[in-house]
């Protein structure tokens, strides 16, 4: 056999680079951007082609390796792109994989063709995008390599050597040219790859960081797949019952997989995935989900009576509370809608899900009546509780319409109308609030003093946060509602600023405040308008001389600066209460000189951000030490 391969290029293969030309000019339009989001994109859309080939059943592991180059290597254990000459293009069909748009996939084999990050466009792009790829085949006791640059080829693909075993290896290096940012982030890459090993039960995905003295190897492999995936979940938590609920099957073209397990929170943690594409979103899939869940136990509840005859439904928000959930399907055209496409469109697969979730979920609860029972028993507390908030709310909403948007008394409200211009120190204690105030710009700063810890709103029910002062004050100084009357143009402050003691109790206070924020105002953070003040921890006095020191390191950089002598006077405050209002200005306040840090939720997914809060907030201590510590991940150094 060996290698057929022509060297003329034809028509045909100037086409080609046409083609890649284009993908060069406008990366933007085939990987979303070239940003750091953009360079990981490159890594999944390579790794798709290798879970396809698992999904195909060809495949039982990936490895993924990022070398000290920050070029990343992918090797499968597949059966090899084909090397044989793809009669339509008349080059092997490697070759149209890596260098004609929009090619890649099927080559008459069977199984699904799933692939596609959000873009979904393939190897053909990767390549074009990268200063060099190299391709290596094992197949049928050869070995071939080809190479390209910038999407071009450098040699035609040839045999170099024999091989025992069958698979792929990719090895690409990002174009500096093209991306703003060409190192690779391992924590990014980490999160995504055991996501798709939870998502592909029975697939080994390793992922290898070589950039280190001593690489970094971490392998993930869950023969449970997305049911260990809710274990993971809900392993912070208390789970109420011991099985996770999983329910898989098939209707028409669509394989529909989803596993669930009660905790005894009260936030529901649902995932959604098409094609192993998180769909935060939701869409079809997600609502044929719902409607089986809340069907299927209000039936079971009536029939076993559990609700009486004359009780009201129990509403699907009473089901879900403390409901750690991921759906999975798998489609072969999805289509996605709304502004970011993430939302499943396709109604066929809310018939889908419904189906395979009422039939096995029916059978589940007859089989597992204690089960049932404990489910339905929190759900008849969840449909009170939310009787409770409604009322509460109704009250608030009542008292506001009466004595106009009466803002809370504690707030000291700055005096210009434009939002634009306004921000609100949210500060910790009556001692600095007192200071803040004093400081202040009036104009363009408001300052609202909140007591104490305020309430963790990971345990506790809509209806006693909906009671809570501190919650209210915030609420009403914001303007904007929460839940579903949130209206971000009622925002009455450009800038929220938590300002909290610069130790492991302001930490704590500062992430319940961002644990409020996230689960009830999340467009706040997602949009960029909550930050954390940077209030420093030394003052350096020499002679006439202050200096303010905002971490160790500094302290240290300033000291050799002005010399380490006797004359040295350092402080080491322990609280905002420490400072008086002209330095808090000078260090935390003043627009012209502070150091704000902005929150941002960055490349991690949802689901990480759902347990990053629930360790921070959690019952469980000691992973919320390393969260407090971990906190720089929702953080982006900001300098205004
Ligand atoms: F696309 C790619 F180049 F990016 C890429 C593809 C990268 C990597 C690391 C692996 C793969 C890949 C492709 N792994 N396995 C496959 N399988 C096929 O392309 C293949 C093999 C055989 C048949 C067949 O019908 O015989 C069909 C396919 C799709």
């Amino acid at each position: 056999m060996g290698t057929e391969v022509s060297n003329e290029y034809g028509a045909d293969q100037i086409q080609i680079l046409e083609g890649l030309e284009a993908v060069r000019k406008r990366p933007g339009m085939y990987i979303g951007s070239t940003s750091i989001r953009g360079l990981h994109h490159l890594v999944y859309e390579i790794v798709d082609n290798s879970v396809d080939e698992a999904l195909a059943g060809y495949c039982t592991e990936i490895e993924v390796t990022i070398n000290k180059d920050n070029s990343i290597k992918v090797v499968d254990n597949g059966r090899g792109i084909p090397v044989g000459i793809n009669h339509k293009k008349g080059l092997p069909a490697v070759e149209v994989v890596f260098t004609i748009l929009h090619a890649g996939g099927k080559f008459g084999g069977g199984g699904y063709k799933v692939s596609g990050g959000l873009h979904g466009v393939g190897a053909s792009v990767v390549n074009a995008l990268s200063e060099w790829l190299e391709v290596t085949i094992h197949q049928n006791g050869k070995m071939h390599r080809q190479r390209y640059e910038r999407g071009k080829v450098i040699y035609p693909l040839k045999e170099i050597g024999e091989t025992n075993r069958t698979g792929t290896e990719v090895i690409f290096l990002p174009d500096k040219s093209i991306f703003e940012e060409t190192v690779f982030d391992y924590e990014i890459l980490r999160q995504r790859l055991r996501e798709m090993a939870f998502l592909t039960k029975g697939l080994k995905i390793t992922l290898i960081d070589r950039r280190l003295e001593e690489p970094k190897i971490r392998s993930f492999h869950y023969e449970g797949g997305i049911k260990e995936y809710v274990s993971y979940l809900n392993k912070q938590k208390d789970a109420l019952y011991e099985d996770v609920i999983y329910c898989e099957g098939q209707r028409n073209d669509i394989y529909v997989e989803v596993a669930m397990q009660h905790n005894e929170s009260y936030q529901e943690g649902t995932y959604s995935f098409v094609n192993n594409i998180t769909t935060p979103e939701g869409g079809t899939h997600l609502t044929g989900f719902r409607n089986a869940l809340t069907q299927t136990f209000n039936d079971y509840a009536k029939k076993n009576k559990i609700l009486k005859d004359n009780d009201e439904n129990l509403a699907g928000e009473d089901i879900r509370e403390g409901l750690s959930a991921i759906i999975s399907i798998k489609i072969s055209e999805p289509q996605f809608e709304g502004q970011t496409k993430q939302k499943l469109g396709n109604s066929e697969a809310r018939g889908a899900v419904q189906s395979v979730v009422t039939e096995q979920l029916t059978y589940f609860l007859e089989q597992n009546p204690a089960v049932a029972k404990t489910i339905c028993e929190k759900a008849v507390l969840a449909q009170r509780a939310r009787d409770a908030a409604r009322k509460a709310r109704d009250l608030t909403r009542r008292k506001t319409a009466l004595e106009g948007s009466a803002l809370p008394g504690k707030l000291a409200d700055c005096s210009d109308k434009d939002p634009k211009n306004c921000e609100i120190y949210i500060v910790e204690g009556d001692s600095a609030g007192g200071s803040a105030k004093t400081a202040r710009n009036r104009a363009t700063q408001a300052i609202l003093p909140l007591r104490g810890k305020i309430l963790n709103v990971e345990k506790s029910r809509l209806d006693k946060i909906l009671v809570n002062n501190e919650i209210k004050a915030m609420i009403t100084a914001f303007g904007t509602g929460i839940g579903d009357d949130f209206d971000i143009s009622k925002l009455r402050y450009d800038k929220i600023v938590i300002m909290t003691d610069a130790d492991v109790d302001g930490a704590h206070i500062a992430t319940l405040m961002l644990t409020f924020l996230y689960r009830f105002m999340p467009e706040l953070i997602r949009q960029g308008h909550v930050y954390l003040a940077q209030p420093p921890l030394y003052k350096v006095e020499k002679n006439k001389m202050v200096r303010y020191a905002y971490d160790d390191n500094e302290l240290n950089e300033i000291l050799t600066e002005i010399g380490r002598d006797g004359n040295n006077k350092i402080q080491r405050y322990k609280g905002l209460g420490e400072m008086d209002a002209e330095q808090l200005w000078d260090t935390t306040m003043d627009p012209e000189k502070r150091v704000l840090l902005r929150v941002n939720m960055g490349e991690t997914s949802e689901a990480e951000i759902d347990l990053t809060f629930n360790t921070l907030m959690g019952d469980k201590v000691e992973p919320r030490r390393e969260f407090i510590e971990a906190n720089a991940k929702f953080v982006k150094n900001l300098d205004i």
